[in-house]
């Protein structure tokens, strides 16, 4: 590399905020294992949308979909692929209950992702809301929101704003009698739920162990200290999929089935090795650290006299302050980025593996000075 182009990328990453040295709490990705890195740099310029050129790309795809599913009760006959986040894993799942079932008005729980939004403006979908109660999907209403035109209920694990869990249970149950699919975000919780409830420390189920859910989104990228773009969508039924399958003439492989023409082998080589790596033992101890950070911060934040948002159920807070704008502007001028839900008057900090303890110290004495 010419010496000027190197320098020129070592002063704009030099602006960038970083998770190893800086004061990122907003944010739901992290460092990436080790392990992934290595991985992803030995298949970065591998393309899972041309399989027959990268059938072991490809193998390590199956693998990572096959490890993911078995922690996520996922049945004999179940079908995965890569995505490149919880985005495109939520408008695919859209799209194949929406072609599966010809119908097209999806419900989702008023606290849902944007992504939602942006896959009912693509595809021209009606979303209806689904009231929240306590701060969670309303199950005892979702069948009244039910109409003959619907294709697909959404139930979310792991609120992007507080972390919170929807009555998944309940919400299954419905959908079974009434032959709805239910589509679970799980984007964020679906690597944090498994390992909380392995260490006792929640009884929420939201995975395909319950009978009613049909399909599941969760992100490698995310809890998953994977590299980015890594997402993965799993369907209940593998030929779910052949809904959104398409012929691709110039492909060696002569079918596409995904949104994305070519897609990022390397994320898929970087998941499959950061799963192997840390296996069930590895990603519980990360949960179990994130969650006993998230409890110290939510002490030390009410000590300080703040209120929280909602008792965290995963490893997130809501803060409540007045002017969250201009308390995170605030915070910013101190470099601390912090998200920010101006609708519930928080501002929001996410307890992922770079936030330590220590971190959460000089937050929390910053975050005083800057509201006194
Ligand atoms: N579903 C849920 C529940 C999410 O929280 C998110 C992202 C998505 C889907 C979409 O995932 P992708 O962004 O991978 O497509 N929620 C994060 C958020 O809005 C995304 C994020 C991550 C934002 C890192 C900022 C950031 O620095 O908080």
């Amino acid at each position: 590399m010419k010496p000027q182009v190197r320098e020129a990328l070592r002063r704009s990453r030099a602006r960038d905020f970083s998770f190893a040295q800086g004061r990122i709490l907003g944010s739901m990705c992290t460092l990436p294992h080790p392990a992934a890195v290595e991985a992803f740099t030995q298949f970065m310029e591998t393309n899972l949308g041309d399989p027959e050129l990268f059938p072991g790309t490809q193998e390590l795809e199956c693998k990572a979909v096959e490890r993911l599913g078995h922690w996520l009760h996922a049945p004999a006959g179940m079908g995965g692929r890569m995505t490149s986040g919880g985005t495109e894993s939520n408008l695919t799942a859209l799209w194949i209950f929406t072609s599966l079932t010809g119908k097209r008005e999806v419900v989702v729980p008023q606290h849902a992702h944007f992504s939602f939004a942006k896959a009912a403006s693509l595809m021209q979908v009606k979303i209806k809301d689904l009231p929240l109660r306590n701060q969670v999907a309303d199950a005892r209403r979702l069948q009244q929101t039910l109409t003959p035109d619907t294709a697909c209920v959404v139930g979310v694990a792991g609120t992007t704003n507080l972390g919170l869990v929807d009555p998944i249970e309940e919400m299954s149950e419905m959908c079974r009698e009434e032959h709805v699919p239910l589509h679970v975000d799980a984007a964020f919780g679906g690597l944090v739920i498994p390992f909380l409830r392995s260490l006792g420390k929640t009884e929420r189920r939201f995975d395909f162990e319950l009978p009613g859910v049909s399909s599941v989104a969760v992100d490698p990228h995310k809890m998953g200290l994977s590299v980015i773009p890594s997402g993965m969508l799993l369907l209940r039924e593998e030929r779910w999929w052949e809904e959104i399958a398409v012929a691709s003439a110039c492909t060696h492989t002569q079918r596409q089935v995904s949104l994305l023409g070519t897609r990022p082998g390397g994320a898929a080589a970087a998941t499959y090795a950061v799963l192997e790596e840390l296996g069930w033992e590895g990603y519980r101890e990360v949960v179990r650290s994130c969650m006993e950070t998230t409890e110290y911060a939510a002490r030390m934040v009410e000590e300080a006299g703040f209120s929280l948002a909602a008792r965290p159920e995963l490893n997130l807070l809501g803060v409540q302050v007045t002017h969250p704008q201009e308390v995170a502007a605030r915070l910013s001028e101190k470099n601390w980025k912090v998200g920010v839900d101006p609708a519930r008057g928080c501002i929001r900090i996410v307890c992922m593996p770079h936030v330590k303890k220590t971190l959460i110290d000089d937050f929390v004495s910053d975050l005083r000075s800057v509201t006194a």
